[in-house]
């Protein structure tokens, strides 16, 4: 009986000391917390990122199964008032593939998608050989490029790497780049490294459109809105996409020879997908974006992610 009450004594005393112990370290926890978090509004400010954050990561996953098609409504979820997320999907082929500027006639897309952001063509044919100078392996100049000489004079004798970029962050030093950038300041929204190489008429902006194809700015324009569908509106459900030589070469008003000479230039689905996925929570957003692309395996089709990608 007395050794019965001692072992409930002692029992008592060791969930005391355990609840003490919990309470004392939850309390140390609770200070390295607080002192780890300069003042309330920067605490907040963690909170609402990350779980914006987390909000995005979960519109990426949505956007990667295979059921789920670009502008697709659960792409575009609010939850709860101020909490949603929102993916973009489109084809990274809607962006200029630098690497492919070993082709005269990608040189010649360049050189007049540079002259519309308002280069004059002196410059633009500068960065455009530049480009393709520093991918070619050789080191003899295009005409109006640069190979090793003008690089070292310059003081960076390890350029160019002549061979294809592995990085956007790799153009700024490429001979009159920094003209370019001047006149075009977003250009890394308009090239890619990631992308199948071919340039996706259901994706390229109008600019890229007018260049390639020499067509007129108002059929460029009028080309990208045809693709919005009936609601005019980009990126939802309604889209429609140009699949054939025919239709694209009505909208944009090209002769059969024309549309030749860039028929093994473009696509009407390009195989990488780029996943742009925002997250808010109250006014914080957070962005995520991934380089995705679509196997088939017996028909079905899935996207096997590439890359991420800061924004
Ligand atoms: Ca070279
Ligand atoms: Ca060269």
């Amino acid at each position: 009986m007395k050794q019965s009450f001692s072992r409930k004594k002692t029992r008592g005393m060791a969930l005391m000391l355990a609840l003490m112990a919990i309470i004392a370290l939850t309390l140390i926890a609770a200070s390295l917390y607080e002192a780890s978090q300069p003042s309330w509004d920067e605490n907040t400010m963690a909170r609402g990122r990350y779980q914006a954050g987390i909000l995005a990561e979960s519109g990426l996953n949505i956007a990667l199964h295979p059921d789920v098609k670009p502008g697709d409504v659960v792409l575009q979820q609010e939850f709860a008032p101020g909490r949603s997320w929102n993916v973009r999907m489109t084809s990274e082929g809607g962006l200029f593939p630098v690497n492919e500027l070993g082709e005269e006639k990608m040189r010649k897309v360049a050189v007049e998608l540079f002259i519309i952001w308002g280069l004059d063509a002196a410059t633009a044919n500068r960065v455009t050989d530049s480009l393709a100078d520093w991918i070619d392996t050789d080191s003899d100049p295009l005409p109006n490029g640069a190979e090793n000489p003008w690089y070292a004079s310059m003081g960076y004798p390890q350029f160019p790497a002549n061979e294809p970029f592995t990085s956007l962050e790799q153009l700024p030093f490429v001979a009159g780049m920094d003209q370019l950038e001047r006149m075009q300041p977003f250009w890394r929204d308009y090239f890619t490294i990631e992308s199948d190489g071919l340039i996706d008429l259901n994706a390229a902006p109008a600019d890229l459109i007018q260049a390639l194809t020499n067509s007129t700015p108002d059929a460029a324009a009028g080309f990208v809105t045809s693709r919005y569908g009936d609601d005019g509106i980009e990126n939802t459900i309604d889209d429609v996409k140009i699949t054939s030589a025919t239709e694209a070469r009505a909208l944009l008003g090209m002769s059969e020879s024309a549309w030749t000479e860039i028929s093994s230039f473009v696509t009407f689905a390009g195989t990488v997908q780029r996943i742009e996925s925002t997250g808010r929570v109250g006014d914080f957003t957070e962005t995520r974006i991934i380089l995705a692309e679509q196997v088939t395996e017996n028909n079905k089709t899935t996207l096997h992610p590439l890359a991420r990608l800061r924004k």
